[in-house]
Parts: C-alpha cells; sequence; structure tokens
C-alpha cells in the first residue's frame, strides 16, 4: 500500500515520490526495498528471495546488504565472486611443501595421479565411487569402478549376489 504523496506533504524517510500530476504522486521503496502491507519499506533478501542461481558466480556466497547484496568467494577461493572463484593453488618450493598426496609442480601443488581434486582436497577415485553390496572398487587404467567381489555376480553397481 503506497501512500500518496506531494510537494508541502513528502513521503516517509526512506521512501521516494513518483509523481504522477504536477506536485503530486505516490511513494515507492529505494532499489533493493519492497512495500510491506503496512506500508514500510524493508530490504530485500535478494540472497533467498530471488530464485536467481547466477546471482553469485561458482564458489562464492551470497551476503545481504541492506538494499542490495554481495557476493564473496568462499575460502580457500579466489576470483571475481559474481562470476566465479577458483581454487587458490598453493605454492610450493621443493617435493614435501604440498598436502597429503599432492606433490610440486612448477611451484604449485598438484594431486598425484591418480588422485583427484574435489572441493579443496584430492581424493582417490575409489573414495568417489559407491559400490553396491558384496562389491568393490578397482582403479583401472579407465578410472574407477565397480567390481563384484569374489564368488558374487551381479551388476557391482547396484549389488552383487
Ligand atoms: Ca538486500
Amino acid at each position: 500500500v503506497s501512500r500518496n504523496c506531494s510537494t508541502t506533504n513528502p513521503c516517509p524517510k526512506n521512501q521516494e515520490c513518483v509523481f504522477t500530476g504536477v506536485g503530486y504522486g505516490f511513494c515507492i521503496c529505494p532499489h533493493g526495498y519492497t512495500m510491506e502491507a503496512n506500508g514500510y519499506c524493508r530490504d530485500i533478501n535478494e540472497c533467498t528471495e530471488i530464485e536467481d542461481w547466477a546471482l553469485c558466480g561458482p564458489n562464492a556466497e551470497c551476503i545481504n546488504i541492506p538494499g542490495s547484496y554481495d557476493c564473496v568467494c568462499t575460502p580457500s577461493y579466489t576470483g571475481n565472486p559474481k562470476k566465479g572463484c577458483s581454487l587458490i593453488n598453493i605454492p610450493c618450493h621443493g617435493e614435501n611443501n604440498c598436502p597429503q598426496n599432492q606433490k610440486c609442480v612448477q611451484g604449485q601443488c598438484h594431486c598425484l595421479p591418480p588422485y583427484v581434486l574435489q572441493g579443496k582436497v584430492c581424493k582417490h577415485p575409489c573414495d568417489l565411487k559407491i559400490c553396491g553390496q558384496y562389491a568393490g572398487c578397482v582403479l583401472t587404467d579407465y578410472g574407477a569402478k565397480c567390481e563384484c567381489n569374489e564368488g558374487f555376480t551381479g551388476n557391482p553397481n547396484q549389488g552383487c549376489l
């Protein structure tokens, strides 16, 4: 419910008068605010109220601020948070400067094969594979795959009998 306003009857604090005639009009909330039923302006929480996946880029978090919103890179990530953040590569000097399952290549830590980067840590491909009952993960030249345990047959991804 927006109030009427005029040159002599201004809008409540933080609201603007949109003139529709000579010297009179109605009150609107500033950009980023929405008018509640009681006529007051409330900040829009863009992060939760706007169903827009492109509000912030990948690996960034949305932060609500009055009248607007902001994006920040999640910890360990850097870049333009509205477009997307990428992992900060850990600089290294020698072989033993990197976290577990990583090695130093050209001054930066990389996952040691067959470990693959998952989020912020290097993981064995079999750690990412979920096999069915009586099956286990084996690493092949083509990646991780499930195989039925000895004496069992069936679909190793669903479960062996
Ligand atoms: Ca906001």
